[in-house]
């Protein structure tokens, strides 16, 4: 089983470190969708999109969130991130939504910012990205604050590592959109899952 994608990429990296809790052996193809990777991974996956995961028998599989539904419905309890209860499951599901689109608005406007000609830039459309970004961590502060059971619990979930992995993304690919002043929470949760041992063995890059 491959799993493709640089590991700058929040989705790819979210999916590296959580098959490595799940205990599931990977091996790892650092591509990037853009310059020379394009064409390798297009011939791979027709949309080009990372991360893409080659299982054993062929099969591809995309999009981090259905990648992931995938592993959480094989391993045992023991192992599984996400709660099985339908009001727990609710409120990790919440928190993951606002982690994967704060990354996935940090994804747009550093494509806007970084990759569009800045004569082609749309300064309505940064203006918009930037106020959801900002929605998306302020919004991941007030829930690491109130401390619930997804932080940690007894044993790590994925909207910690989720939370961990957007907040750590966002801060390298746009570090000066957001104040790290501003989100006092988030920057000391994220802290703590950088320096375990899982996290520190798949640093972004
Ligand atoms: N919702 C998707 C987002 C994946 C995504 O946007 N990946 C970026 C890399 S960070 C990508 O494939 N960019 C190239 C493109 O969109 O064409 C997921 O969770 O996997």
């Amino acid at each position: 089983m491959q799993l493709i994608g640089l590991l700058r990429s929040p989705f790819v990296r979210r999916v590296a470190i959580s098959l490595k809790y799940y205990g599931i052996p990977f091996e790892h193809y650092p591509l990037s969708a853009f310059g020379e990777g394009y064409p390798i991974l297009s011939a791979i996956n027709p949309v080009a999109k990372l991360p893409t995961l080659v299982l054993d028998n062929g099969d591809i599989l995309m999009d981090s969130g259905l990648i992931l539904e995938y592993f959480e419905s094989q391993v045992p309890v023991i192992q599984k991130l996400l709660p099985m209860t339908a009001n727990d499951l609710a409120s990790h599901l919440k928190v993951i939504g606002l982690a994967m689109m704060g990354a996935d608005k940090t994804v747009q406007l550093a494509y806007e910012t970084q990759r569009r000609p800045e004569d082609k830039q749309y300064g309505e459309w940064i203006e918009r990205l930037t106020q959801q970004i900002k929605g998306a961590f302020n919004a991941l502060d007030s829930e690491v604050a109130n401390n619930s059971d997804w932080l940690m619990g007894e044993a790590i979930s994925q909207a910690a590592i989720s939370t961990a992995v957007a907040w750590s993304f966002n801060q390298y690919a746009l570090p000066n959109v957001l104040d790290k002043q501003d989100f006092p929470n988030l920057v000391q949760f994220t802290q703590s899952l950088e320096s375990l041992p899982n996290f520190i063995d798949t640093p972004i890059e």
